[in-house]
């Protein structure tokens, strides 16, 4: 949650890791393998009869790559079943599912146990307790490599973008073109994790993009990008405008109790449009908690290290200079501040600037 230290990891993972790698490969004596050689390797690990669980939380990446996965094991094996384990409440994510029909289903709606091997992607076994009482057969992911786990087949690259990346290279490697709806998968699971390649991203995820460029639908990228809002969510813009007050190129709004945190993040988005504005604090509360969004244009400012300053001591605060989150347990603020109002967001957000 601490962006400071994710700004850090970010910063080491992107940086030495091409240098570093051809070392680190002679060390371990493990030659680069081809796309050719990991697509067999993976292949292998499979039979004709097998059951196959692709478990992920899902997101754009993990719901495009495992997609993909199920394609690459067509006629390999009996059956591939894709199973999220998190409830998917993003209406984009929800408008993928539907517009490109990716057989995803919840992985409380079925037994989990019934099937002969288990994938995980974009994930690790020890990111989530729901993955951890599973026995991998395969990992592929492009997350921090993590321990105390085992498979029989790993395919773990940091320095992608995202896991679609290096799942357009086994379906290439397969000489398997994608179909429309699984190109448009993987194209906007890119542009996603890559946040518009404006964040880490290396050359392999540009090959990939442009290689699905070709497939994708873009119409249907458009239609997903632009599915952020429910009607019904328009009146919390209803009250950001009512309550939004601006002074000294800073901008304020509670909102009061949200049904998802995501709106906030929205709102202040939108808010952080306004050329006057330079600040952006949208506050809201969720469950027993208060959701502060910070946003700037981290230009000689650092939202995270404000965020962290003014609420870190009394619940999770931090982020990035331009964006920065705190999520405070009601019962942490002082007795006068627990009716949380725009004014008090004000103040309390004023005293360390
Ligand atoms: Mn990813």
């Amino acid at each position: 949650m601490t962006g400071k230290s994710r700004t850090v990891k970010i910063l080491k993972s992107d940086k030495p890791a091409v240098a570093a790698s051809s070392s680190r490969r002679k060390r371990n004596c493990l030659p680069k393998k081809t796309a050719k050689e990991r697509l067999q390797e993976f292949w292998n690990i499979f039979g004709k009869d097998d059951e196959v669980l692709v478990v992920i939380s899902a997101d754009p990446d993990s719901l495009a790559s495992a997609l993909a996965i199920k394609r690459l094991l067509r006629y390999r094996v009996k059956n591939v079943t894709i199973g999220y384990l998190n409830e998917i409440r993003r209406l984009a994510n929800l408008t993928m599912l539907d517009l490109l029909k990716i057989p995803a289903e919840r992985m409380k709606s079925f037994k989990s146990d019934k099937f002969t091997k288990y994938l995980i992607t974009d994930s690790q076994p020890c990111h989530n307790p729901g993955f951890e009482d599973i026995k991998y057969s395969a990992v592929i992911d492009h997350h921090p490599v993590t321990q105390g786990w085992q498979a029989d087949y790993v395919d773990i690259r940091p320095d992608y973008g995202a896991t679609a990346s290096m799942m357009v290279e086994y379906l290439r490697a397969a000489e398997m073109k994608p179909s429309v709806a699984l190109a448009t998968a993987l194209f906007y699971a890119i542009k996603v994790d890559t946040q518009n390649f404006e964040k880490k991203a290396q050359l392999a995820d540009a090959i990939s993009f442009r290689y699905l460029f070709n497939i994708a639908n873009q119409n249907l990228v458009r239609k997903i990008e632009l599915s952020e809002l429910r009607k019904s969510e328009l009146n919390y813009f209803k009250t950001a405008f009512a309550e939004m007050h601006i002074s000294k190129h800073r901008l304020y709004a509670h909102v009061g109790r949200v049904r998802t945190p995501d709106i906030l993040v929205i709102i202040a988005d939108f808010f952080k449009r306004v050329h006057e504005v330079s600040w952006v604090f949208v506050s809201g509360i969720h469950g027993e908690k208060l959701v502060v969004i910070f946003r700037c244009d981290g230009y000689k400012k650092n939202a995270g290290i404000l965020a962290g300053k003014t609420f870190g001591q009394i619940g999770a605060a931090g982020g990035h200079r331009e964006s920065a989150r705190a999520e405070v347990p009601l019962k942490n603020l002082a007795k006068a501040d627990q009716d949380f109002n725009t004014k008090t967001l004000k103040r309390l957000t004023s005293r360390h600037m």
